[in-house]
């Protein structure tokens, strides 16, 4: 039975793109010429949307539509338009707060549930640039940047409560999304599931294992309250390396259709855990042996700078900006009060780092043995060199779990993540 959608919706198809943009006064000037000279392409390859890319004389845009299903899975896991809203009304609070880094928003149809925003080129996915090897300098700068300016500026530090709440209340209802995460990184891989998958028979036992390890449930278990109970900011809530485009000098984050009001950490997290399954990979995409060790050091010379440059833009942000309504300055005056909220900051800097250490490993083990892989290892044909990669990524990701508290800086991770690989 097909699923029921409101009034006025329908999936675009290439065909038709162009008739609905060609309604769009701002749209139709950006593009310049007639309709029937734009070239559509669809080029979708996430799990959910449907995204087009549209050019014309004189512009280009980039259209996102919501399906009314999970893309990878089929109609059979229906799935609401809203999320749509809640993408289009992150993307302004993020253009907002970090211009540039993010692409242009451009309309938000209410019936088609649609974006139309700035078609980024000649940008590629960044996940398909590391699987390539390809360096990209100014990376990390850029990303830290967005980190800190998004997640500051929507957290209690660095904005009212009154406006803090305002965001609670507009994302809040984004509970299918929310459930999505709840369920596939936080639940499924740590038992016997149906949407479960992995490199079998070579995995099976590691596997096993997850689903036994009881003090990594139990840490897991902890991750996921926070994620259910810690409205800390305004959080991306899928920030991996498929949800960034890059060229060497440019950095752009896209699809924040998950986006809540979460733990910082989370977003930080992830995208670390990301970088590190990346360094996994590399060398199952060897043609020789050793090929990929400069890369991987860049990797983890990246995740290093990704983290430091994080928290030395926040802890700016905190002390040039103290707008929110958490820790008034004026209770801490004088040089021994200025002392006290520098320990205070440091403090909540450690939490914020065991956090996202612990997401890292959260997304690494989900992406091995839950629903949805990551193309990294997925485009390493051999399974037995597959599952090796594979195997060190869950090591090193239990005990970024486990060990959280453990790492004294994110130096000590990379040294780990080195040892692992050999091992
Ligand atoms: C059913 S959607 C699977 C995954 O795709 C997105 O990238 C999110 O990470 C989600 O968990
Ligand atoms: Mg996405």
């Amino acid at each position: 039975m097909a699923i029921a959608t409101p009034e006025g919706y329908r999936p675009l198809n290439e065909g038709t793109v162009g008739v609905f943009l060609a309604a769009l006064p701002t749209i139709r000037e950006r593009l310049g010429g007639e309709p029937t000279g734009w070239r559509v392409r669809e080029v979708g390859d996430g799990n959910l949307n449907l995204v087009f890319l549209v050019d014309g004389p004189r512009g280009a845009v980039c259209v996102k539509q919501a399906l009314p299903y999970v893309r990878l899975v089929g109609e059979s896991w229906p799935l609401g338009l809203e999320r749509a809203r809640f993408e289009w009304e992150a993307l302004r609070v993020q253009h907002r707060l970090a211009p540039g880094l993010v692409p242009e928003p451009l309309h938000f149809d209410e019936q088609l549930y649609a974006i139309v925003m700035e078609r980024l080129a000649p940008h590629i996915i960044m996940r398909k640039g590391m699987i390539a090897a390809t360096v990209y300098p100014r990376f990390a700068e850029q990303i830290a940047t967005f980190l800190a300016h998004t997640l500051y500026f929507t957290s209690d530090l660095g904005t009212k409560a009154a406006e803090k709440k305002r965001l609670l209340e507009r994302f809040a209802p984004n509970v299918e999304l929310c459930k999505i995460t709840e369920d596939l990184i936080f639940t499924d891989p740590y038992m016997e599931h149906e949407r479960n998958r992995w490199t079998s028979p070579q995995l099976d036992d590691a596997a096993r294992a997850i689903r036994e390890d009881l003090p990594l449930k139990r840490a897991v278990a902890e991750l996921k309250l926070k994620f259910l109970s810690e409205a800390q900011a305004l959080v991306h809530g899928d920030l991996h390396t498929g949800s960034i485009m890059v060229t060497a000098t440019d950095t752009r984050v896209i699809d924040p259709e998950f986006a809540f009001m979460g733990p910082i950490g989370f977003d930080v997290g992830k995208l670390l855990g990301n970088l590190l399954m990346s360094y996994a990979s590399q060398p199952g995409h060897e043609t020789r042996r050793g090929e990929r060790v400069e890369y991987q050091e860049w990797i983890l010379a990246t995740v290093q700078d990704v983290w430091n440059g994080f928290e030395r833009r926040f802890l700016e942000l905190w002390r040039s900006r103290p707008e929110g309504d958490a820790f008034p300055v004026a209770h801490f005056p004088g040089p021994d009060g200025a002392r006290a909220l520098e320990a205070a900051r440091r403090t909540c800097m450690r939490r914020l780092f065991v956090d996202s250490l612990g997401y890292a490993g959260t997304s690494m083990i989900r992406r091995t043995l839950g629903l949805a892989h990551n193309a990294d290892m997925e485009t390493i044909a051999d399974p037995d060199r597959r599952a090796a990669c594979e195997r060190r990524n869950l090591a090193l990701a239990r005990e970024l779990i486990v060990e959280a508290g453990f790492f004294p800086d994110i130096a000590a991770v990379a040294d780990r993540a080195r040892i692992v690989a050999r091992g």
